[in-house]
């Protein structure tokens, strides 16, 4: 039987309640005949490692997640340390690390949850957002000079390279064509940023040539925010810059329900490097430590985590447990206007999985 090595790395947060949640879940799934095991091992890295180490992982962790077929990560953010020192220090080190390019951030409405779009049919809303991981405005090069004189000036420096973005628009694309739809948004800001943007522009139109049969369009970041809002069915497949997608995908979130739904993955499309699962929220430093953080969105990131490795067929067993539960409003938690608590969901979802295994041994 096969087995699996996951690094957990829960870190801050609620992102202590949520990783051992999808563990669970994991669990709970290997337990109920899927044909393979999983092997943790788990990261107490974070704030806490912070205040007793210094930094928020080990220099040479990397080399510990290295030889993993996988990542389930919570959030790195503490409410005691400065956020920029939280989230170099772990999230991004891995990510960019492991060259963990394309983040990939899907969004639907789930079974039994109400967005705020009172004309948006579920259907309408069917979105995989891809974000570029790995540079852009996200390249931490930049400084202060003269801090705190008059005259003081600071930069955070935007860096995108042809290679960088050709391999992330050539990732959408793909992905892209392998959706019913085959359609494509490619979102920038080229009117206003006039040197990157406009060579992002540029190579979208030499990489679609080797995508014929994917219909694609551009649109500027800014109207794609009223789109997604007001037309949400014309949108399928969408990329974007590492920031504009960061912005782009809590929105889509929350028109979906709920920041504590959605999932992502920081993929190495080339799989040099083990890929990271994760829900897209962070911290939530308003209510962590009280079990009301949704764990749907590190489910459905536990749902990736599955098709990554190529377990497509209980991926797909997963997915079902998660709409069955949301499809409850009992199992709501507060964020969807519900009571239920982090560990009623959890219960309910490895219950079902448990039901659907005997369900499939009497069949
Ligand atoms: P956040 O996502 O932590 O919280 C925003 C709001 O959404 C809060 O009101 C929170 O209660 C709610 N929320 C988020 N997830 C929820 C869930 N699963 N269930 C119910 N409600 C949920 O964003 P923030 O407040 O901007 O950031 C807090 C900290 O997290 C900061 O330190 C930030 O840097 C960090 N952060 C980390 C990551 C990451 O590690 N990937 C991502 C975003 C933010
Ligand atoms: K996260
Ligand atoms: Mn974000």
């Amino acid at each position: 039987m096969k087995t699996y090595r996951i690094a957990t790395i829960p870190g801050d947060g609620i992102g202590k309640e949520v990783v051992p949640a999808g563990r669970q879940v994991l669990e709970a799934l290997a337990a109920t005949g899927a044909g393979f095991s999983f092997e943790f091992e788990d990261f107490g890295w974070g704030g806490d490692w912070f205040r007793a180490h210094g930094e928020m992982m080990p220099a040479n962790g990397l080399d510990a997640l290295r030889g993993k077929d996988a990542i389930l990560f919570g959030s790195a953010g503490d409410p005691h340390i400065p956020d920029h020192v939280t989230l170099w220090g772990l999230r991004l080190k891995i990510c960019q690390g492991f060259d963990q390019y394309a983040n990939v951030r899907p969004t639907r409405i789930l079974p039994g949850i109400d967005g705020p779009l009172k004309r948006c049919k579920a259907d309408d809303l069917n979105w995989v957002i891809v974000r570029e991981n790995s540079e852009g405005e996200y390249s931490g090069v930049g400084g202060r000079v003269h801090q705190g004189h008059p005259i003081e000036a600071a930069t955070d420096v935007s860096i995108m390279t042809r290679t960088g973005v050709e391999r992330i628009l050539r990732f959408a694309f793909k992905l892209a064509q392998s959706r019913p739809r085959k359609q494509l948004t490619v979102i920038t800001k080229s009117n206003a940023q006039r040197h990157a943007m406009v060579m992002w522009d540029e190579i979208a139109v030499q990489v679609s040539r080797d995508f014929p049969d994917v219909t694609w369009d551009k649109e500027l970041v800014d109207a794609a925010t009223a789109r997604m809002v007001n037309k949400p069915a014309t949108l399928d497949t969408i990329v974007a810059t590492n920031l504009h997608a960061d912005i782009l995908s809590d929105l889509a979130a929350a028109l979906a329900g709920s920041l504590g739904i959605a999932p992502t993955g920081n993929i190495d499309p080339e799989r040099r490097y083990p890929s990271m699962f994760e829900p897209i929220h962070g911290s939530a430093f308003d209510i962590m430590g009280k079990g009301l953080a949704n764990p749907v969105g590190t489910f459905w990131s536990v749902v990736m985590l599955l098709e990554h490795l190529g377990e497509h067929a209980a991926a797909a067993r997963v997915m079902q447990a998660i709409e069955a539960v949301t499809a409850d409003p009992s199992l709501h938690t507060r964020d969807l206007g519900g009571t239920a608590t982090t560990a009623q969901v959890t219960a309910a979802v490895c219950a079902r999985l448990a039901a659907t295994a005997s369900d499939r041994r009497a069949a």
